[in-house]
């Protein structure tokens, strides 16, 4: 007898989307609404239309400790679908939704368990009680610190066990450092398949013995979220071999783009560059809604028309008006222009002028970028500067050396004629 389940984590019902949700036309702000349950209905009609033993959850199932009760209910509502249909649940809390937040008193079906704040081995066929458990555990509160692996204790060598727990493995620096652990804590914990969530990028952190995986967030959340979102469909043969199949159950996808300038000579060039990247977008994204953020590069004629006021928001206008306004949708968020003059650099690089000087200047910073220090000593004393400058990247102070220097380029060229 095979053993088939759907192993999903972080759903973050009613996340808010702020800001973004602000600055959407309507129909997409309702679509990012809806996203996070409309996802979580994608995930339970998975469970029915595939006719899995069990769907199980590792954790962040709400946003936050204070978790709606809209959130609440549409959660119940679908593990009672799946208990209508002979479905089972497992449910572990993450650090968004710790077991000391303010729930409402619903009722879950007899279908369902939800682990408490202690390791506890749950058979997943109540039926055939000694042939597949369920380990799970909860945090209790939100900033959980310790390893629970640890707490384990000796697992059942006899039957498949499977491991449901919301942690970091390994040290995953994009996320924060709860529950940490090794992979070899999770290897050598006796565990054949650990069913993980925390890392909202999915992720097989090994593919047997032990299986350990992150399936990932089924809906993106922000632009740093990009790509296709969804489950793990899992199936375990009797010889205890397990196969995953990814299932895609995001509705609103996130996505970046960029457009190359330097081939284009005409506003038109331009648009239809921009048209032709929102349509790769919708092709690409299996009948989902895209929300995308579009930058623009490479030095080129059109950088001219580019720095107009109000060019690069006529321009977020007109493609909007023109891809946000149906199902599916491609909404661009936002348009970074980071194009520069077309310019024959390293000619006037190598010239006597004042401009010379600060392309050969701007170049000593790239590569040093310790020189800036000196040239901007009373910025980085600044109380309040300082701070800013700390919170940048290398990264985004490349970018900002690179706008500088476009800008500073054009102001000199412009003087020049
Ligand atoms: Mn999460």
């Amino acid at each position: 007898m095979t053993l088939r389940f759907v192993h999903a984590a972080d759903l973050h019902l009613d996340s808010p989307f702020r800001g973004i949700r602000a600055a959407a036309p309507e129909n997409v702000a309702r679509a990012l609404y809806s996203a996070t349950f409309d996802s979580y209905r994608n995930i339970i009609d998975l469970c029915i239309s595939e006719r899995v033993d069990a769907l199980l959850v590792a954790g962040d199932i709400y946003d936050g400790a204070d978790r709606s009760l809209r959130a609440q209910q549409a959660f119940i509502d679908g593990l009672r679908s799946l208990d209508s249909a002979g479905i089972r649940s497992f449910v572990c809390h993450g650090n968004h939704d710790p077991l000391d937040g303010w729930e409402a008193r619903l009722s879950y079906p007899d279908g369902c368990h939800r682990f408490g704040a202690e390791f506890e081995a749950v058979p997943f066929f109540p039926d055939a009680p000694e042939r597949v458990l369920v380990y799970g555990i909860s945090y209790p509160t939100r900033d959980v610190y310790d390893n629970l692996v640890a707490r384990l204790g000796q697992v059942d060598a006899a039957a498949f066990t499977i491991g449901l727990l919301h942690a970091n493995v390994g040290g995953n620096t994009d996320h924060a450092l709860y529950a940490p652990c090794s992979l070899d804590d999770l290897a050598q914990s006796g565990i054949d398949y650990w069913a993980l969530g925390h890392v909202h990028t999915r992720q097989v952190l090994r593919e047997r013995a032990p299986t350990v995986v992150y399936p990932g967030n089924p809906q993106g959340r922000h632009p740093n979220e990009p790509g296709a979102r969804g489950v793990y469909l899992v199936e375990v043969t009797d010889d205890g071999s397990v196969s995953l199949d990814f299932r895609p159950t995001d509705t609103v996808r996130w996505a970046h783009a960029s457009i190359d300038i330097s081939a284009m000579e005409t506003e038109q060039d331009l648009i239809d560059g921009i048209d032709d990247a929102m349509q790769n977008l919708l092709d690409g994204a299996e009948g989902r809604s895209v929300v995308v953020r579009m930058t623009l590069n490479s030095r080129g004629e059109l950088n001219r028309f580019l720095r107009q006021p109000g060019a690069v928001d006529d321009l977020l206008a007109g493609v909007n008006g023109q891809w946000s306004d149906r199902l599916p949708f491609v909404w661009c968020e936002r348009i970074q222009d980071e194009t520069a003059a077309a310019i024959d650099r390293d000619a006037l690089r190598s010239g006597e002028d004042f401009l010379a000087e600060v392309l050969r200047t701007a170049d000593q910073v790239r590569q040093d970028p310790a020189t800036l220090n000196d040239g901007l000593a009373d910025l980085y004393q600044h109380r309040r500067f300082r701070q800013h400058l700390a919170a940048l990247t290398e990264e985004e102070i490349a970018a900002l050396l690179n706008e500088a220097e476009a800008m500073a380029v054009n102001l000199l060229a412009e003087d020049e004629r």
